[in-house]
Protein backbone atom coordinates (compact mmCIF):
# COMPACT_ATOMS: atom_id res chain seq x y z
CA UNK A 1 0.00 0.00 0.00
CA UNK A 2 2.90 2.23 0.28
CA UNK A 3 2.65 4.19 -3.43
CA UNK A 4 -0.89 4.73 -2.39
CA UNK A 5 0.08 5.65 1.29
CA UNK A 6 1.95 9.08 0.47
CA UNK A 7 2.19 12.42 -1.35
CA UNK A 8 4.03 13.69 -3.83
CA UNK A 9 6.26 15.65 -2.09
CA UNK A 10 6.40 13.06 0.64
CA UNK A 11 5.64 15.51 3.38
CA UNK A 12 2.94 13.12 4.49
CA UNK A 13 3.04 9.60 5.54
CA UNK A 14 -0.35 8.23 5.80
CA UNK A 15 -1.45 4.62 7.31
CA UNK A 16 -4.31 3.38 5.29
CA UNK A 17 -6.74 0.61 6.65
CA UNK A 18 -6.85 -0.24 3.19
CA UNK A 19 -6.59 0.43 -0.72
CA UNK A 20 -10.04 -0.49 -2.28
CA UNK A 21 -9.86 -0.20 -6.58
CA UNK A 22 -13.17 -0.12 -8.06
CA UNK A 23 -13.36 -0.38 -11.68
CA UNK A 24 -16.80 1.00 -11.88
CA UNK A 25 -19.14 3.81 -10.83
CA UNK A 26 -21.39 0.87 -8.98
CA UNK A 27 -18.15 -0.91 -7.45
CA UNK A 28 -17.69 3.12 -6.06
CA UNK A 29 -21.06 3.14 -4.95
CA UNK A 30 -20.72 -0.02 -3.07
CA UNK A 31 -17.47 0.85 -1.64
CA UNK A 32 -18.78 4.31 -0.20
CA UNK A 33 -22.05 2.59 1.62
CA UNK A 34 -20.21 -0.69 2.78
CA UNK A 35 -17.94 2.19 4.31
CA UNK A 36 -20.55 4.63 5.92
CA UNK A 37 -22.41 1.21 7.10
CA UNK A 38 -18.74 0.77 9.26
CA UNK A 39 -18.38 3.94 9.62
CA UNK A 40 -14.97 4.04 7.92
CA UNK A 41 -13.88 7.29 6.48
CA UNK A 42 -12.78 7.44 3.04
CA UNK A 43 -9.71 9.38 0.81
CA UNK A 44 -10.16 9.77 -2.77
CA UNK A 45 -7.44 9.19 -4.59
CA UNK A 46 -6.53 10.10 -8.42
CA UNK A 47 -3.00 10.31 -10.02
CA UNK A 48 -1.34 11.19 -6.01
CA UNK A 49 0.14 14.00 -7.56
CA UNK A 50 -1.15 16.98 -5.64
CA UNK A 51 1.47 18.99 -3.54
CA UNK A 52 -1.00 19.83 -0.39
CA UNK A 53 -1.46 16.44 1.04
CA UNK A 54 -5.29 16.17 -0.38
CA UNK A 55 -5.10 12.47 -1.37
CA UNK A 56 -3.21 10.93 1.52
CA UNK A 57 -4.81 9.07 4.46
CA UNK A 58 -3.71 9.84 8.54
CA UNK A 59 -1.27 7.67 9.98
CA UNK A 60 -4.47 6.30 12.57
CA UNK A 61 -4.61 3.09 10.36
CA UNK A 62 -8.50 3.66 10.01
CA UNK A 63 -9.11 5.84 6.62
CA UNK A 64 -9.76 3.83 3.24
CA UNK A 65 -8.10 4.69 0.21
CA UNK A 66 -10.15 4.70 -2.70
CA UNK A 67 -7.85 4.77 -5.76
CA UNK A 68 -10.10 5.78 -8.74
CA UNK A 69 -7.48 4.13 -11.34
CA UNK A 70 -9.24 1.53 -12.90
CA UNK A 71 -11.91 3.84 -13.80
CA UNK A 72 -9.38 4.49 -17.01
CA UNK A 73 -12.14 4.30 -19.90
CA UNK A 74 -12.44 7.16 -22.53
CA UNK A 75 -16.48 6.92 -22.59
CA UNK A 76 -17.09 9.25 -25.68
CA UNK A 77 -15.78 12.00 -27.70
CA UNK A 78 -18.22 14.01 -29.80
CA UNK A 79 -16.23 16.44 -32.42
CA UNK A 80 -19.77 17.99 -33.41
CA UNK A 81 -20.80 19.04 -29.91
CA UNK A 82 -17.06 19.36 -28.82
CA UNK A 83 -17.44 17.32 -26.00
CA UNK A 84 -14.89 14.24 -24.12
CA UNK A 85 -16.38 11.86 -21.87
CA UNK A 86 -14.03 10.11 -19.26
CA UNK A 87 -14.10 7.96 -16.45
CA UNK A 88 -12.23 9.68 -13.44
CA UNK A 89 -9.05 7.58 -13.62
CA UNK A 90 -8.19 8.41 -17.02
CA UNK A 91 -4.78 10.11 -16.82
CA UNK A 92 -4.79 13.90 -18.25
CA UNK A 93 -2.63 12.76 -21.25
CA UNK A 94 -4.81 10.06 -22.27
CA UNK A 95 -7.94 12.87 -22.29
CA UNK A 96 -5.47 14.95 -24.67
CA UNK A 97 -4.56 12.20 -27.05
CA UNK A 98 -8.63 10.82 -27.35
CA UNK A 99 -9.26 14.70 -28.67
CA UNK A 100 -6.31 14.79 -30.54
CA UNK A 101 -7.17 11.10 -32.20
CA UNK A 102 -10.70 12.86 -33.27
CA UNK A 103 -8.78 16.24 -34.22
CA UNK A 104 -9.90 18.25 -31.59
CA UNK A 105 -7.93 19.59 -28.41
CA UNK A 106 -8.75 19.38 -24.81
CA UNK A 107 -6.73 22.38 -23.46
CA UNK A 108 -5.90 21.69 -19.91
CA UNK A 109 -2.43 21.00 -19.66
CA UNK A 110 0.47 20.79 -17.07
CA UNK A 111 4.07 18.95 -16.01
CA UNK A 112 2.25 15.97 -13.98
CA UNK A 113 0.02 15.42 -17.42
CA UNK A 114 1.20 11.92 -17.39
CA UNK A 115 0.40 10.52 -14.33
CA UNK A 116 -2.66 13.10 -13.06
CA UNK A 117 -6.10 11.93 -13.73
CA UNK A 118 -9.36 13.94 -14.85
CA UNK A 119 -11.29 13.16 -11.29
CA UNK A 120 -8.05 14.79 -9.04
CA UNK A 121 -7.80 17.46 -12.01
CA UNK A 122 -11.60 18.51 -11.61
CA UNK A 123 -11.69 17.92 -7.27
CA UNK A 124 -8.96 20.24 -7.31
CA UNK A 125 -10.33 22.45 -10.01
CA UNK A 126 -6.21 21.87 -11.15
CA UNK A 127 -5.07 24.95 -13.77
CA UNK A 128 -1.41 24.59 -15.46
CA UNK A 129 -0.45 26.21 -18.21
CA UNK A 130 -3.07 27.30 -20.61
CA UNK A 131 -5.53 28.95 -18.09
CA UNK A 132 -5.08 32.40 -19.59
CA UNK A 133 -7.06 31.27 -22.61
CA UNK A 134 -9.19 28.12 -21.66
CA UNK A 135 -9.27 28.65 -17.78
CA UNK A 136 -8.94 26.08 -15.26
CA UNK A 137 -10.40 22.60 -14.72
CA UNK A 138 -13.56 23.95 -13.35
CA UNK A 139 -14.27 26.23 -16.83
CA UNK A 140 -14.28 23.11 -19.12
CA UNK A 141 -16.68 20.66 -16.97
CA UNK A 142 -20.22 20.58 -18.73
CA UNK A 143 -21.43 17.55 -16.80
CA UNK A 144 -20.28 15.12 -13.60
CA UNK A 145 -20.86 11.91 -12.53
CA UNK A 146 -19.99 11.66 -8.82
CA UNK A 147 -20.72 9.07 -6.00
CA UNK A 148 -22.68 10.75 -3.04
CA UNK A 149 -21.33 10.04 0.84
CA UNK A 150 -24.62 8.36 1.18
CA UNK A 151 -23.71 5.98 -1.91
CA UNK A 152 -26.20 7.42 -4.58
CA UNK A 153 -24.64 8.08 -7.46
CA UNK A 154 -25.61 11.58 -8.92
CA UNK A 155 -25.91 11.28 -12.90
CA UNK A 156 -24.76 14.71 -14.27
CA UNK A 157 -22.84 13.55 -17.44
CA UNK A 158 -24.47 16.10 -19.70
CA UNK A 159 -22.57 18.10 -21.91
CA UNK A 160 -25.45 20.77 -23.10
CA UNK A 161 -23.59 24.02 -22.83
CA UNK A 162 -27.04 26.15 -21.95
CA UNK A 163 -28.47 24.77 -18.62
CA UNK A 164 -30.62 26.80 -16.45
CA UNK A 165 -32.34 24.29 -14.44
CA UNK A 166 -31.82 25.46 -11.14
CA UNK A 167 -28.58 24.88 -8.22
CA UNK A 168 -25.47 24.02 -10.96
CA UNK A 169 -24.73 21.43 -8.80
CA UNK A 170 -21.58 20.36 -10.55
CA UNK A 171 -19.92 23.02 -9.27
CA UNK A 172 -19.75 21.91 -5.62
CA UNK A 173 -17.68 19.38 -6.12
CA UNK A 174 -14.87 20.70 -8.76
CA UNK A 175 -12.31 22.10 -6.03
CA UNK A 176 -14.05 19.90 -3.25
CA UNK A 177 -11.06 17.98 -3.14
CA UNK A 178 -13.38 14.49 -2.35
CA UNK A 179 -14.93 16.54 0.78
CA UNK A 180 -18.04 16.03 -0.77
CA UNK A 181 -18.51 12.82 -2.53
CA UNK A 182 -16.57 10.87 -5.35
CA UNK A 183 -16.39 12.20 -8.92
CA UNK A 184 -16.12 8.80 -10.82
CA UNK A 185 -16.67 10.42 -14.43
CA UNK A 186 -16.74 13.86 -16.30
CA UNK A 187 -18.52 15.75 -19.41
CA UNK A 188 -15.72 17.98 -20.84
CA UNK A 189 -15.14 20.89 -23.09
CA UNK A 190 -13.59 20.52 -26.36
CA UNK A 191 -12.03 22.99 -28.92
CA UNK A 192 -10.68 23.00 -32.40
CA UNK A 193 -6.87 22.18 -32.71
CA UNK A 194 -4.42 24.51 -33.09
CA UNK A 195 -3.16 24.84 -36.57
CA UNK A 196 0.08 27.22 -35.97
CA UNK A 197 1.63 28.48 -32.65
CA UNK A 198 4.59 30.66 -31.96
CA UNK A 199 6.51 29.85 -28.89
CA UNK A 200 8.71 32.94 -27.56
CA UNK A 201 11.20 33.46 -24.80
CA UNK A 202 12.31 37.01 -23.88
CA UNK A 203 14.30 39.25 -21.46
CA UNK A 204 11.84 41.97 -19.85
CA UNK A 205 13.12 44.92 -17.29
CA UNK A 206 10.44 44.14 -14.94
CA UNK A 207 7.23 42.44 -14.00
CA UNK A 208 5.39 45.40 -14.94
CA UNK A 209 6.91 45.28 -18.10
CA UNK A 210 6.28 42.01 -18.48
CA UNK A 211 2.74 43.28 -17.06
CA UNK A 212 2.56 46.33 -20.21
CA UNK A 213 3.60 43.04 -22.43
CA UNK A 214 0.74 40.98 -22.16
CA UNK A 215 -1.50 43.94 -22.08
CA UNK A 216 -0.28 45.02 -25.33
CA UNK A 217 -0.15 41.56 -26.95
CA UNK A 218 -4.09 40.75 -25.72
CA UNK A 219 -4.81 43.88 -27.11
CA UNK A 220 -3.29 42.69 -30.56
CA UNK A 221 -4.35 38.89 -30.70
CA UNK A 222 -6.83 38.58 -28.09
CA UNK A 223 -7.26 34.99 -26.81
CA UNK A 224 -4.49 33.58 -28.90
CA UNK A 225 -2.13 34.54 -25.91
CA UNK A 226 -2.41 30.80 -24.86
CA UNK A 227 0.75 31.05 -21.89
CA UNK A 228 2.29 33.72 -20.10
CA UNK A 229 4.43 32.21 -17.82
CA UNK A 230 6.95 34.28 -16.00
CA UNK A 231 10.55 33.70 -14.75
CA UNK A 232 12.98 35.21 -12.41
CA UNK A 233 16.52 34.69 -13.74
CA UNK A 234 17.37 33.06 -9.80
CA UNK A 235 14.35 30.38 -10.71
CA UNK A 236 16.56 29.85 -14.32
CA UNK A 237 19.84 29.27 -12.71
CA UNK A 238 18.46 26.66 -10.83
CA UNK A 239 17.38 25.05 -13.41
CA UNK A 240 20.60 25.64 -15.79
CA UNK A 241 22.38 24.24 -12.52
CA UNK A 242 20.05 21.37 -11.95
CA UNK A 243 20.11 20.40 -15.95
CA UNK A 244 23.56 21.51 -17.71
CA UNK A 245 22.13 20.47 -20.97
CA UNK A 246 19.78 23.46 -20.65
CA UNK A 247 20.99 26.66 -22.08
CA UNK A 248 19.02 30.30 -21.49
CA UNK A 249 18.93 31.72 -25.30
CA UNK A 250 18.65 35.42 -24.73
CA UNK A 251 19.95 38.17 -22.52
CA UNK A 252 22.13 36.05 -19.73
CA UNK A 253 22.29 39.30 -17.76
CA UNK A 254 18.51 39.96 -16.96
CA UNK A 255 16.64 39.49 -14.35
CA UNK A 256 13.04 38.85 -15.84
CA UNK A 257 12.24 36.51 -18.18
CA UNK A 258 8.86 35.31 -20.18
CA UNK A 259 7.85 32.80 -21.95
CA UNK A 260 4.83 33.04 -24.03
CA UNK A 261 2.67 31.19 -26.23
CA UNK A 262 0.40 32.11 -28.62
CA UNK A 263 -1.84 29.99 -30.76
CA UNK A 264 -4.33 30.16 -34.02
CA UNK A 265 -6.89 27.73 -35.05
CA UNK A 266 -8.25 27.72 -38.14
CA UNK A 267 -6.95 29.58 -41.21
CA UNK A 268 -5.11 32.17 -39.26
CA UNK A 269 -1.96 30.91 -39.47
CA UNK A 270 1.59 32.18 -37.97
CA UNK A 271 2.38 35.12 -40.23
CA UNK A 272 -0.10 36.96 -38.09
CA UNK A 273 1.59 35.83 -34.78
CA UNK A 274 4.27 36.45 -35.58
CA UNK A 275 3.36 39.87 -36.91
CA UNK A 276 2.40 40.68 -33.57
CA UNK A 277 5.24 39.80 -31.90
CA UNK A 278 7.99 41.81 -34.40
CA UNK A 279 5.55 45.13 -33.86
CA UNK A 280 5.76 44.58 -30.46
CA UNK A 281 9.70 44.54 -30.52
CA UNK A 282 9.65 47.77 -32.79
CA UNK A 283 7.33 49.43 -30.00
CA UNK A 284 10.10 48.42 -27.62
CA UNK A 285 8.29 45.86 -25.25
CA UNK A 286 10.09 42.99 -26.33
CA UNK A 287 13.53 42.74 -25.04
CA UNK A 288 16.12 40.34 -26.29
CA UNK A 289 13.94 37.46 -27.58
CA UNK A 290 14.04 34.19 -29.52
CA UNK A 291 11.05 32.41 -31.12
CA UNK A 292 11.14 28.72 -31.65
CA UNK A 293 11.85 27.77 -35.24
CA UNK A 294 10.60 23.75 -34.69
CA UNK A 295 9.20 21.63 -32.40
CA UNK A 296 12.39 20.74 -30.53
CA UNK A 297 13.02 24.41 -30.03
CA UNK A 298 9.98 24.98 -28.53
CA UNK A 299 10.50 21.75 -26.06
CA UNK A 300 13.54 23.27 -25.20
CA UNK A 301 12.08 26.62 -24.04
CA UNK A 302 9.13 24.90 -22.13
CA UNK A 303 12.06 22.53 -20.82
CA UNK A 304 13.55 25.56 -18.92
CA UNK A 305 9.72 26.16 -17.44
CA UNK A 306 8.67 23.45 -17.18
CA UNK A 307 11.80 21.63 -15.20
CA UNK A 308 12.04 24.70 -12.58
CA UNK A 309 9.79 22.43 -9.73
CA UNK A 310 12.46 19.54 -10.39
CA UNK A 311 15.54 21.31 -10.09
CA UNK A 312 13.81 22.87 -6.46
CA UNK A 313 13.66 19.30 -5.88
CA UNK A 314 17.10 18.39 -6.90
CA UNK A 315 18.60 21.28 -5.30
CA UNK A 316 16.88 20.04 -1.68
CA UNK A 317 13.52 21.36 -2.32
CA UNK A 318 12.07 24.77 -1.32
CA UNK A 319 9.01 26.47 0.67
CA UNK A 320 6.59 26.66 -1.78
CA UNK A 321 3.68 29.39 -2.27
CA UNK A 322 1.02 29.44 -5.26
CA UNK A 323 -0.40 32.52 -4.74
CA UNK A 324 -2.69 34.72 -7.02
CA UNK A 325 -3.74 38.43 -6.71
CA UNK A 326 -5.08 40.49 -9.80
CA UNK A 327 -2.82 41.37 -12.69
CA UNK A 328 -1.84 44.82 -12.16
CA UNK A 329 -1.29 43.88 -8.38
CA UNK A 330 1.64 40.89 -9.69
CA UNK A 331 4.28 43.53 -9.97
CA UNK A 332 3.16 45.26 -6.35
CA UNK A 333 3.28 41.54 -4.76
CA UNK A 334 6.84 40.72 -5.94
CA UNK A 335 8.35 43.77 -4.69
CA UNK A 336 7.05 43.51 -1.29
CA UNK A 337 7.16 39.66 -1.10
CA UNK A 338 11.09 39.61 -1.85
CA UNK A 339 11.53 43.01 0.86
CA UNK A 340 9.78 41.71 3.39
CA UNK A 341 11.51 37.48 2.87
CA UNK A 342 15.17 39.01 2.40
CA UNK A 343 14.96 41.34 5.43
CA UNK A 344 14.36 38.22 7.68
CA UNK A 345 16.18 36.02 5.56
CA UNK A 346 18.90 37.80 3.54
CA UNK A 347 20.62 34.79 2.63
CA UNK A 348 17.58 32.83 1.82
CA UNK A 349 17.20 32.10 -2.10
CA UNK A 350 14.09 33.05 -3.58
CA UNK A 351 12.87 31.20 -7.21
CA UNK A 352 10.24 32.96 -8.39
CA UNK A 353 7.89 31.98 -11.68
CA UNK A 354 4.65 31.07 -12.68
CA UNK A 355 1.48 31.68 -14.37
CA UNK A 356 1.95 35.71 -14.73
CA UNK A 357 -0.86 35.81 -17.30
CA UNK A 358 -3.14 34.08 -14.39
CA UNK A 359 -1.66 36.37 -11.34
CA UNK A 360 -0.29 33.40 -10.04
CA UNK A 361 3.10 32.88 -9.34
CA UNK A 362 5.21 30.19 -7.55
CA UNK A 363 7.56 32.82 -4.90
CA UNK A 364 9.58 29.60 -3.41
CA UNK A 365 11.79 30.10 -1.21
CA UNK A 366 15.10 28.11 -1.22
CA UNK A 367 17.51 27.61 2.13
CA UNK A 368 21.10 29.74 1.44
CA UNK A 369 23.57 27.66 -0.01
CA UNK A 370 25.78 26.34 2.45
CA UNK A 371 22.70 25.52 4.78
CA UNK A 372 20.63 22.20 5.30
CA UNK A 373 17.83 22.09 3.49
CA UNK A 374 15.86 19.88 5.54
CA UNK A 375 16.52 21.31 8.93
CA UNK A 376 15.80 25.25 7.08
CA UNK A 377 12.34 24.85 6.11
CA UNK A 378 11.81 22.58 9.25
CA UNK A 379 12.79 25.58 11.25
CA UNK A 380 11.45 28.72 9.11
CA UNK A 381 8.59 27.04 6.48
CA UNK A 382 5.59 28.57 8.67
CA UNK A 383 6.83 31.87 9.12
CA UNK A 384 8.54 32.43 5.62
CA UNK A 385 4.72 31.53 4.45
CA UNK A 386 3.41 33.69 6.82
CA UNK A 387 5.19 36.63 5.02
CA UNK A 388 4.14 35.58 1.77
CA UNK A 389 0.91 35.20 2.32
CA UNK A 390 0.12 38.08 4.36
CA UNK A 391 1.65 39.88 1.12
CA UNK A 392 -0.86 38.35 -1.15
CA UNK A 393 -3.34 38.98 1.40
CA UNK A 394 -2.78 42.38 1.64
CA UNK A 395 -3.23 42.75 -1.50
CA UNK A 396 -6.68 40.95 -1.64
CA UNK A 397 -4.72 37.88 -3.26
CA UNK A 398 -5.64 34.28 -2.69
CA UNK A 399 -3.18 31.66 -0.55
CA UNK A 400 -3.66 28.78 -2.78
CA UNK A 401 -4.36 29.55 -6.56
CA UNK A 402 -3.98 26.41 -8.33
CA UNK A 403 -2.65 23.53 -6.08
CA UNK A 404 -5.70 23.31 -3.82
CA UNK A 405 -5.86 23.35 -0.31
CA UNK A 406 -5.80 19.52 0.89
CA UNK A 407 -4.30 19.15 4.50
CA UNK A 408 -1.34 21.82 3.87
CA UNK A 409 -3.17 24.42 3.79
CA UNK A 410 -6.21 23.80 5.91
CA UNK A 411 -5.40 26.09 8.59
CA UNK A 412 -4.77 29.04 6.26
CA UNK A 413 -8.14 28.37 4.81
CA UNK A 414 -9.65 28.87 8.27
CA UNK A 415 -7.95 32.13 8.42
CA UNK A 416 -8.15 33.72 5.58
CA UNK A 417 -11.88 32.86 4.52
CA UNK A 418 -14.53 35.55 4.85
CA UNK A 419 -16.36 34.46 8.37
CA UNK A 420 -19.35 33.76 6.07
CA UNK A 421 -17.69 32.24 2.98
CA UNK A 422 -16.18 29.32 5.84
CA UNK A 423 -19.58 29.48 7.76
CA UNK A 424 -21.51 28.56 4.30
CA UNK A 425 -18.75 25.98 3.49
CA UNK A 426 -19.50 23.91 6.88
CA UNK A 427 -22.80 24.13 6.46
CA UNK A 428 -22.72 22.35 2.91
CA UNK A 429 -19.86 19.80 3.88
CA UNK A 430 -22.80 19.34 7.28
CA UNK A 431 -25.63 18.42 4.96
CA UNK A 432 -24.04 16.08 2.07
CA UNK A 433 -21.42 14.83 4.59
CA UNK A 434 -23.18 14.53 8.10
CA UNK A 435 -21.28 11.77 9.41
CA UNK A 436 -18.04 13.30 8.27
CA UNK A 437 -16.41 10.32 6.62
CA UNK A 438 -15.55 11.76 2.63
CA UNK A 439 -11.51 13.07 3.20
CA UNK A 440 -12.16 14.21 7.02
CA UNK A 441 -9.19 16.39 7.83
CA UNK A 442 -8.74 18.30 3.99
CA UNK A 443 -9.59 21.50 3.38
CA UNK A 444 -12.28 22.44 6.35
C1 LIG B 1 4.20 24.70 -11.80
O1 LIG B 1 3.64 25.75 -12.14
C2 LIG B 1 3.54 23.87 -10.75
O2 LIG B 1 5.24 24.31 -12.31
C3 LIG B 1 4.48 23.54 -9.61
O3 LIG B 1 2.38 24.46 -10.28
C4 LIG B 1 4.98 24.71 -8.85
O4 LIG B 1 6.52 23.28 -7.70
C5 LIG B 1 5.96 24.37 -7.72
O5 LIG B 1 6.15 25.21 -6.83
ZN1 LIG C 1 1.85 26.24 -11.26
Amino acid sequence: MTAYAVDERGIYRGRPLAVARPASTSEVAAVVRACRAHGVAIVPQGGNTGYCGGATPDDGGRQLVLSLERLDRVLDVDPVAATLTVQAGVTLSAAQQAAAARDMLFPLAMGSQDSCQIGGNLSTNAGGLAVLRYGNARDLALGLEVVLPDGRVLDELRGLRKDNTGYDLKQLFIGAEGTLGVITAATLKLYPRVTAGVTAFTAVSDPAAACSLLTRLRGRIGDNVTSFEYLTAAALALVTRAFPDLHVPVAKDSEHFVLLECSATGEEGRQGLEAALARLHEEGLLGDAVIAQDERQRRALWALRERVPAAERHLGGSVKHDISVSQGDLATFLERAADAITARWPRARLSVYGHFGDGNVHFNVLAPADADAVDFRARHAAAISDCVHAAASALGGSFSAEHGVGQLKRDLLARYTDPVALDLMRTLKRALDPDGLMNPGKVL
